[in-house]
């Protein structure tokens, strides 16, 4: 028995060869990636590379099951695969170490391909890869020889030995790339000047004080967030440039210290995803501080017969925005700031796009570097390649926050309450019905701004059981939202949210 172990190791001896190589060229890919940028880590690359590939049911079935955690369930897959394929590289390397060495640096090509792929891609982008294949072949080799020439004590001092040095510089390589791409510092020393044209102030009767109802604004660290950026980008703002070019008279690039020197507005405005379910928690209002679009784009001269606007944001991620609708009057802008901070990182720091009345996919491009006049004949973004609908006018919604899905609230008067918006549109009236009744009306907050969402209240009897409470709203042109319910793909999910609850 231990004659033929020692000839052919154990499988679980081999696995643990496999995971240590695997690991140190993964710690290597990371230290490198601290000089060529967080986005060329091979599992940030493979990760990026696997939200472009992935088709529209299965993005739709992960931002509604894993909602904001559609990442890390996305990055936890990967390792997962990542450590059982590592596992089997190493237990076919003791038994044949051209094998184990090939898909060690298999796994490695995988990182290169997809890294090098990317639309921001330059030359060094698949440095990191390289390394892991050179390194991770290397250890897998040196821990062969060692584990058969060896004795087992000394084996396993240099498995420590390994599995140290690669968590140590595992952990090193993430911190520097942090560390070299502190935007933190950056946005706290931002100053935003005070605007121009301050928002008008909010009315009486805009917003009620319900427990657990959406309130009007939404604080900056509740604001939703989706995106396809599996590492939210750093751009400093000393360093950031916006260039405006394709169908204008006067190409243009501006710096943020010019954007902040302009003469800025300040309003508030919804905004929502077109890939919210009935009822679902993307949309958010906040005060936005920002400069006209539809200004500087005029000041840059469209030339006649443009009809996109296309936003690229620092990583080569485009955004299509019909340019009719940024013309038309309404406060398109380019935003520098919201509910009185600079943009956070995951919001767009430094400057994003905002179109009221659009859903952000085809108006709402966050960490915007580059603005180019076209035609959508000439150009599909993003999600118009993915077949989703290329204008994005944003569709009436309503929902019902109090009382929470599935509560159990006692017998008598019941307080029902929720949100409802329309942007652009503005909200004209709600109603409710129980178990499927008689419509009846609900009180309406007062409006902000036909780009901002209103809240809606009134208080019902209910008996003990179990109730139904469904919601429609009708936009500022009287038009009730439709009963049909549609799936979000193409254009916006349609029906009447409803919770069940349990009057006792
Ligand atoms: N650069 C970039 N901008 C983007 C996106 C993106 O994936 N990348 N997603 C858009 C979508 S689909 C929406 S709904 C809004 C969301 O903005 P928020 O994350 O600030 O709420 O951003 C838009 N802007
Ligand atoms: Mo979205």
């Amino acid at each position: 028995m231990s004659t033929y172990r020692e000839s052919q190791p154990r499988a679980s001896y081999g696995a643990l060869l496999g995971l240590l190589s695997a690991g140190a060229a993964l710690a290597s890919a990371e230290l490198v990636a601290a000089l060529t940028g967080p986005g060329s880590s091979p599992v940030t690359a493979v990760g990026s590379a696997a939200i472009d590939l992935a088709p529209v049911w299965l993005k739709d079935f992960a931002i509604s099951t894993f909602g904001n955690y559609d990442k890390p369930v996305l990055l936890g897959g990967i390792l997962v695969v990542l450590v059982a394929f590592a596992a089997v590289a190493g237990v076919a390397s003791t038994r044949r170490f051209a094998v184990g060495a090939v898909m060690i640096a298999l796994l490695g090509a995988v990182g290169v391909l997809a890294s090098s792929t990317r639309p921001d891609a330059s030359a060094l982008t698949a440095l990191p890869s390289l390394t892991a294949i050179v390194i991770g072949v290397a250890v897998l080799r040196a821990l062969v020889r060692r584990s058969t020439t060896d004795n087992s004590s000394s084996a396993r001092r240099t498995f420590l030995v390994t599995a140290g040095l690669a968590l140590a510089g595992g952990v090193a390589g993430k911190f520097f790339q942090q560390r070299s791409s502190d935007i933190a510092e950056s946005r706290s020393a931002i100053q935003l000047p005070k605007p121009v044209s301050p928002a008008p102030a909010r009315p009486a009767g805009h917003s009620f004080a319900i427990p657990d109802l959406t309130p009007f604004e939404t604080p900056n660290r509740d604001f939703y967030r989706v995106d396809t950026a599996l590492v939210i980008p750093e751009l400093r703002a000393e360093e950031w440039r916006l260039k405006i070019h394709g169908m204008v008279d006067r190409p243009m690039e501006l710096s943020f210290a010019d954007l902040m020197a302009k003469p800025l507005i300040e309003r508030d405005i919804t905004l929502s995803c077109v890939s919210n379910e009935v009822g679902g928690p993307y949309a958010s209002t906040a005060r936005w501080l920002g400069f006209p679009l539809a200004e500087l784009l005029r000041q840059a001269g469209v030339r006649g017969g443009a009809t996109q606007l296309v936003g690229t944001d620092s990583a080569g991620m485009t955004i299509g925005t019909p340019l009719d609708v940024v013309m038309d009057g309404r406060e398109a802008m380019l935003a520098i700031g919201m509910n009185g901070e600079p943009l956070l990182p995951a919001n767009g720091f430094p400057v994003r796009q905002l179109v009221p009345g659009l859903y952000g996919y085809t108006s709402a491009t966050k960490w915007l570097v580059d603005l180019e006049l076209t035609t959508f004949e000439k150009y599909d973004a993003y999600w118009t390649e993915r077949q989703w609908d290329p204008i994005g006018k944003a569709l009436t919604a309503s929902r019902v926050d109090v009382p929470k899905p599935f509560a159990r609230v006692p017998a008598g008067p019941v307080t029902v309450a929720g949100v409802a918006w329309a942007q652009h549109r503005g909200i004209s009236a709600a109603q409710i019905r129980i178990d499927g009744g008689e419509w009846r009306p609900v009180e309406l907050s007062t409006e902000v701004s036909p780009d901002t969402w209103r809240q809606w209240r009134t208080t019902v009897q209910l008996d003990k059981g179990l109730h139904r409470i469904e919601v429609r709203a009708a936009d500022g042109r009287g038009d009730w939202q439709p009963e049909e319910r549609t799936r979000p793909f193409p254009r916006g999910a349609t029906g009447w949210h409803s919770v069940a609850v349990t009057v006792t």
